[in-house]
């Protein structure tokens, strides 16, 4: 039998850990904007019904909206038309949200050029380096554009050309999708896709391939410099929205120290 005796411990003394890779939700937190023309996701607000007051003179409580993608979020399968039969946020396996996390590093690339996109290549190479990623775990692109993140201007880095943040290619999305068995992949951008991702030969790759074959999505993560390369856990926990598309999300990691 496990032995969580031994983790409730090194919980206790700080042996393991816990980091938070959520990014804090609040009105200013940047928003994915798509072209005019299409139907667009609401920023997160707090609207107050109380607060020690005539109203409520012993509690303080809100009210919130907010899209399902706003923030630090998970996409469900059934977020994409390729996922259209999959689960729903509320349907996702428990056992689903939690995994090994491996994190790709890839800082440098992604300062020296926002369009830098991961690669099979890429990957191989990590593999190499640190061993095969293992079944179930949650992939994790650090890109360091979470510093970006208190500017939805500099987080979003658009032009004429429309956004600049750095993703995946097509081929890459591809091998995560279809040749591997990861719960998702975990990005420090506002979606998982590449900002110029519209424009790729497939619209979308990461969306389309990771929903479509029944893996997810975490967006918006902080902290990803915190974690090691391997072997920390990663916790999502979206909410359990009936027929939701997604949610915003906790996603904590535990990290042996
Ligand atoms: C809808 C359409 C395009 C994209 C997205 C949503 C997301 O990034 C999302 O949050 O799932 S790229
Ligand atoms: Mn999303």
């Amino acid at each position: 039998m496990a032995d969580l005796k031994a983790l409730a411990n090194d919980l206790a003394s700080g042996s393991v850990q816990v980091i938070d890779l959520t990014a804090p939700l609040q009105e200013s937190t940047p928003i994915l904007g798509l072209p005019p023309e299409m139907g667009q996701t609401a920023n997160f607000k707090l609207e107050l019904i109380s607060r020690y007051d005539e109203k409520g003179p012993a509690w303080y409580w809100n009210n919130f909206h907010t899209g399902e993608h706003t923030g630090t979020h998970f996409d469900a399968p059934i977020h994409w038309v390729t996922g259209k039969d999959l689960d729903d946020v509320s349907q996702v396996p428990p056992a689903r949200l939690v995994g090994p996390a491996v994190v790709l590093d890839f800082a440098k690339e992604a300062a020296a050029n926002p369009d830098f996109c991961l690669d099979v290549s890429h990957v191989q190479a990590w593999e190499k380096a640190n061993g095969a990623i293992p079944k179930g775990a949650w992939v994790m692109f650090r890109t360091g554009w979470s510093k970006f993140g208190d500017d939805a201007k500099a987080f979003a880095n658009a032009d004429e050309n429309g956004p600049h943040t750095p993703g995946l290619t097509v081929e890459c999305a591809e091998y995560f999708a279809t040749k591997t068995e990861i719960l998702g992949m975990g990005v420090e951008t506002v979606g998982t896709d590449a900002g110029g991702a519209f424009g790729f030969s497939m619209p979308f790759p990461c969306h389309t391939l990771f929903l479509g074959n029944n893996k997810y999505g975490l967006t918006q993560l902080r902290n990803l410099d915190k974690l090691p390369t391997t072997g920390a856990i990663v916790i999502a926990a979206p909410l359990k929205i009936v027929g939701g598309s997604g949610s915003p999300c906790r996603v904590l990691a535990l990290v042996a120290k």
